[in-house]
């Protein structure tokens, strides 16, 4: 807890209120966002208000103070956490994550960037050139990512549209020697399409604005592209310079340019029918097209009005009806998009990857994670991608409660200690929900797709209602008038409620992108264009396999996530948006209340308060303190390392301040671990000097 805030700004640990119920804690948290306090701690987790404005707390001499310093010592702030997942993996040799969490625009994505930053500036105190090197390669990608993967949205300005994952590889020394981005299902059909207010990805404005693009009619881009708070031409200048420093060539940044080309000149496409023909009727686009693709013209006609098929031995040309080749043309963009940001997502990979690094000698390097991923949002219209992105936001809540809520509770049963049980709502129902096998909505959606013949999101919505209708978090029209029949499903979140559209669920999930582009991709003279489009040298008879559907991608991806965040010593930030208008004044009572109580912020703080802040194995203790007593150093002669470890602590004074479990001890409050490390920083001093004397011979 810090300690030596004044309390004119309220509590800076929740856990420290007086009366831990929903009232005092928004009173708290009310109090500290109006004087200009937007962390509060929960223990060791992060609470965050998003401040809407910007605030002169993320300088040097902030970082100076924060440098090695314990969480209590200094007031609440992201940099205090970075710094205990840093010093964690220093000391303790563990890779540790800090997932930050939160609903869209609450701060997830800035709070990322200011840990990374923390953590480049206490780092490398030798200036080596290459943890340099790493350092601004891994700091420059996000202005890249952003680029690509964020969109104006009406919840958010510069709305995640993709979900990250960042490892940052240590070496021994505590130097990030190199990293490594994932990244989870991009929300393609933005390309194609956006909702009233919202933008497509800032890439498209940034080239637009900047080559003067004009297009008589671009389709695909809403035409808002001036927005007043958001600067494309200077960010289109940011991006490219980022883009050179990371190493991308002229010839790559310039295949960049001309696909974001590509992929609006498709969106200016139209087909018509002629008799049995169908045909493109402003045919000058395709020759821009071919150009632009390095490719023939006819090439490009041929791939978006005919479709090449199997039939046995023979291959023919099978013409697309005027709706097939729009669908073609759309699956075309969004493909092609998608491609090209994971295409940028690798080249940066190979930049920032460990290099020259030899286990053997400097032992195992080590790793903090960082996930900033798109948060829970519920719009207008929520379609296939807000349901993955809120699945996804259930998965981590679930994980947030099997190791800050759960687990803690199961060990201090496991370990005998006495502990009043606490209840919190366990969203793991949900998350079955959508992805448990044979039951889950994907695994329905997945069915559906297998059908033959024409599968209807309709079929979908049926099946779904045929299985799910008791469920108590799925609702269908039956039992909800309001929704419109054919078309809807509602979802009880835990954060909310959401109806759910199933229209163009069924395209979305089996996701086909005819071969024929594939090959017309592979097959341009455009090397760096070829590259993006590796399977397009397979001949059509040799394509057999049903590729996977984007649920069972996305599912697949999100559990080996959880799985990678799970075996790491995680740190937590949590993020409130306190109002829909960016308002940097307005603290929505109502909104703030409704996150504190589905993110179980309440609940955080109940077990934060009954427990322990620390807790240790007897040997392990034994081995880090034993110096410290008299009674164990240089060995004990009692009966066990328990015994041991409970005279040393009674030695100190810390006996009120503990429990003893069955394997391990206990610490209450951070303050006693922080004693004992400043106790033992002093005797290895002391210990140190003595030895030296000893080899120089003056003992
Ligand atoms: V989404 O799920 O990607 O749609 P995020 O990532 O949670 O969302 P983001 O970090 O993008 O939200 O924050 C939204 C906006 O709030 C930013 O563009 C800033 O204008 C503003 N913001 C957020 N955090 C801070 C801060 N610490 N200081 C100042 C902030 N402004
Ligand atoms: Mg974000």
């Amino acid at each position: 807890m810090a300690e030596h805030e004044s309390l004119e700004f309220g509590k800076a640990d929740f856990v420290l209120l007086d009366n831990v119920s929903l009232e005092e804690f928004m009173a708290n948290l009310k109090l500290r966002f109006e004087k200009g306090r937007i962390y509060t701690y929960i223990g060791e987790v992060v609470v965050s208000v998003n401040p809407y404005r910007a605030m002169n707390i993320y300088g040097r001499d902030t970082i100076e103070q924060y440098k090695g310093r314990e969480l209590y010592e200094r007031p609440p702030h992201l940099f205090a956490i970075a710094d205990a997942a840093y010093k964690a993996m220093k000391r303790r040799n563990k890779d540790t994550c800090i997932v930050i969490s939160g609903e869209s625009g609450a701060g997830k994505t800035e709070a990322s960037k200011y840990i990374m930053q923390y953590i480049a500036a206490i780092t490398n105190p030798g200036q080596r050139a290459e943890v340099e090197r790493v350092k601004n390669m891994l700091l420059k990608s996000n202005c890249v990512l952003e680029a690509f993967g964020n969109a104006k949205t009406n919840r958010n300005d510069n709305s995640s549209r993709f979900g990250k994952y960042m490892d940052i590889n240590f070496d021994f020394k505590g130097d990030p020697i190199g990293g490594h981005i994932n990244n989870y299902l991009l929300e393609k059909s933005r390309v194609i399409f956006q909702q009233e207010g919202e933008r497509s990805f800032h890439s498209f404005y940034q080239v637009t604005n900047t080559f003067q693009l004009f297009y008589s009619s671009i389709s695909l881009l809403s035409l808002s592209l001036s927005q007043s708070s958001i600067d494309d031409g200077g960010d289109f200048k940011a991006v490219a310079d980022a883009m050179k420093v990371i190493g991308f060539t002229a010839d790559e940044l310039q295949t960049v340019y001309k696909v974001l080309a590509t992929i609006l000149h498709l969106g200016n496409l139209t087909f018509g029918v002629d008799g049995d023909t169908t045909l493109i009727e402003n045919s000058k686009v395709v020759a821009v097209i071919g150009d632009l693709l390095a490719t023939k013209e006819e090439n490009v006609e041929k791939a978006l009005l005919y479709r090449t098929v199997a039939t046995g031995r023979d291959v023919i040309d099978k013409q697309h009806t005027a709706q097939e080749a729009s669908y073609g043309r759309d699956a075309l963009a969004k493909a092609m998009y998608e491609r090209m940001f994971c295409w940028i997502v690798g080249r940066i990979n190979d930049v920032i990857e460990v290099k020259n690094y030899d286990a053997k000698v400097h032992g195992k390097n080590t790793v903090i994670g960082v996930l900033d991923i798109y948060g829970f949002e519920i719009f207008q219209n929520n379609s296939f991608e807000q349901f993955c992105i809120n699945y996804c936001n259930e998965k981590l809540q679930q994980l947030f409660i099997q190791l800050v809520l759960r687990q803690e509770q199961e060990e201090y049963q496991r370990e005998g200690i006495p502990w009043k049980h606490i209840d919190f709502f366990n969203n793991q129902i949900i998350v079955d929900l959508v992805e448990l096998q044979h039951k889950g909505i994907f695994s329905v959606l997945d069915e559906a797709c297998m059908n033959v013949g024409k599968v209807t999101d309709k079929v979908f919505l049926q099946g779904l209602n045929s299985k799910l209708a008791n469920h108590a978090h799925y609702t269908s029209r039956k039992v909800h008038k309001s929704l419109e029949f054919d078309r809807d499903f509602r979802v009880r979140h835990y954060a909310g409620n959401v109806v759910y559209s199933v229209v163009g669920f069924i395209d979305k999930n089996k996701d086909t992108l005819f071969q024929d582009f594939k090959r017309l991709l592979y097959n341009s003279s455009n090397p760096v264009l070829k590259v993006m489009w590796p399977e397009g040298k397979l001949k059509i008879t040799e394509v057999t396999k049903r590729p996977l559907t984007a649920a069972t991608l996305f599912k697949n991806s999100m559990i080996a996530l959880v799985e990678n965040l799970a075996c790491k010593e995680p740190y937590y930030v949590r993020c409130i948006k306190p109002n829909d208008v960016k308002s940097p004044l307005l603290f929505e009572h109502e909104r703030c209340r409704h996150q504190v109580e589905y993110l179980g912020l309440l609940e955080n703080v109940r077990v934060r308060r009954a427990g322990f802040a620390n807790r240790q194995e007897y040997p392990r203790f034994l081995q880090r303190y034993k110096m410290i007593s008299e009674f164990t150093w240089p060995n004990h002669d009692l009966p066990s390392e328990k015994e041991a470890v409970k005279k040393l602590l009674q030695g100190c004074g810390f006996e009120q301040d503990v429990a003893y479990g069955k394997t391990k001890v206990f610490i209450r409050t951070p303050r006693t671990l922080f004693c004992l490390e400043e106790q033992r920083t002093e005797m290895v001093g002391r210990i140190v000097l003595f030895l030296q004397k000893v080899w120089r011979g003056t003992i």
